[in-house]
């Protein structure tokens, strides 16, 4: 890629003022590129399956704002919306009747969520549901997955402690050991471990938290009977299991993870596509558990920008654009992408393998795809990062680190997904 001329001067001068004052240079970790050794970019437009770094440089997008633009970058239709939506104001302190418009939707297109509310994060959706699943069954003790990522809650950030179902270990500094303690992590798709932590700590556990397909540690599909196992060993325990559907939630299909695989958790957490772009969360799920939430129960929580009407606005204005046939073609598109890159791999005798689900796609630098977050971590991450620059370098824009998801968009085209092809093609070969 080549920067215009004198454009390199004030993308560096960008980043030393960033790193001037945030943590890293960066408002989220990842933007950080340290995974893949590369300096950072800075984005400043996109547009459909496209973004322009602050040199000029264009790349065909595969990060898509981490989920939320499955419409591609400014959508007109969704541009109008919100820039309708705040000629009237932004938050204006009460509910907003664009708010009732959004929960219909969401409502009708996963009815397992019979009553809902909006925040303005993921991580605060997920600490809701987490507190919410607490006080509906009196249990302290949470399970997670290893690989699994729920936003930076204190209860998620741990890791797996030493031995399979015993209590895990911070996995950030700041968290005491006492929350740490309160959550185990399993391996995914492991239901006897599943079982096991069950039986080891009975009438002990609140909620099981699952990615129904998992994406932070890369695309990692539930194993057959997985998902259902879950269910039915939440259910026969009194626990309560909470699909994280932030990810897959319209992502999937209008009907998510739950719809695709047949299984309905008693909560849902949901963000990014259902904000269109813009800041949102919600969790959701049966009455009977939501109506404990304040002000109609005992369970605390609130937010000054919850239910905002700009992402309202932009939650409703893509919805409206998700179609069974638009899911059709995306899905068709991705399960190009994805037999094009092993192609390519092959012909260039380099041994990955990829992992699909839907329009979420990633490229493991491992002979087979993983099947949990163990077998992840066995992918060659130096060659990824070489991967990663060689294709940032043919103008293709990835998720700077292996354990993340390819988000393919509505707006890539063939054009585009035969050019991602023809790069790796080439970048298989560097
Ligand atoms: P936010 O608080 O970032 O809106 O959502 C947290 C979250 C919850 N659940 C799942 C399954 C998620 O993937 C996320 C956030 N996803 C990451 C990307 N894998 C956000 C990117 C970032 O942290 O900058």
């Amino acid at each position: 890629m080549t920067a215009e001329p004198g454009t390199t001067a004030r993308a560096n001068s960008l980043i030393a003022r960033a790193e001037g004052l945030f943590p890293g240079g960066v408002n989220s970790p990842v933007r950080a590129f340290r995974a893949v050794a590369r300096p950072p970019l800075l984005l400043e437009r996109g547009d459909g399956p496209y973004v322009w770094d602050s040199e000029g440089n264009r790349y065909i997008d595969y990060i898509g704002g981490w989920g939320p633009a499955i419409l591609g970058h400014a959508e007109p239709g969704v541009v109008a919306a919100v820039a309708g939506a705040g000629r009237n104001g932004f938050a204006l302190g009460a509910t907003h009747p664009l708010e009732i418009e959004l929960g219909e939707a969401i409502r009708r297109a996963m009815p397992s969520l019979d009553r809902l509310r909006f925040t303005s994060s993921g991580t605060e959706a997920v600490m809701s549901a987490l507190r919410l699943a607490r006080a509906a069954t009196g249990r302290d003790v949470i399970v997670k997955f290893a690989g699994g990522y729920h936003g930076h809650s204190d209860g998620l950030l741990v890791e797996a402690g030493s031995g399979v179902a015993t209590q895990a270990i911070a996995g950030s500094a700041g968290i005491p050991d006492s929350i740490a303690a309160q959550t185990l992590v399993l391996p995914y798709n492991d239901p006897p471990a599943v079982t096991r932590a069950f039986t080891d700590h009975p009438g002990q556990i609140a909620a099981v938290i699952v990615e129904p397909v998992a994406a932070n540690m890369g695309v990692v599909a539930p194993a057959p009977g997985f998902l259902e196992h879950l269910r039915e060993t939440t259910r026969v325990a009194g626990a309560l299991l909470i699909f994280d559907e932030v990810i897959t939630g319209f992502r999937l299909g209008l009907g998510g993870a739950q719809e695709r695989f047949g299984v309905a958790p008693d909560l849902t957490t949901l963000g990014k596509i259902i904000g269109g772009g813009m800041p949102i969360g919600a969790y959701g799920g049966r009455a009977d558990l939501m109506n404990l939430v304040a002000p109609a129960g005992p369970v605390y929580q609130a937010g000054t920008l919850s239910g905002h009407p700009l992402s309202m606005a932009a939650g409703i204005a893509t919805l409206a654009a998700l179609s069974p046939e638009r899911y059709r073609g995306l899905e068709a598109n991705a399960a190009s992408l994805a037999e094009g890159l092993l192609a390519a791999a092959s012909r260039a005798n380099r041994e990955v393998s990829v992992s699909r689900v839907g329009s979420l796609v990633t490229v493991f630098f491992l002979p087979t795809p993983p099947t949990d977050y163990a077998a992840a971590q066995r992918s060659d991450r130096d060659a990824y990062a070489r991967f990663f620059g060689a294709m940032l370098d043919l103008g293709v824009l990835l998720p700077p680190s292996q354990f993340e998801a390819w988000f393919v968009s509505m707006a890539h085209g063939p054009v585009e997904i035969e050019a991602t092809i023809a790069a790796a093609a080439r970048a298989f070969e560097a």
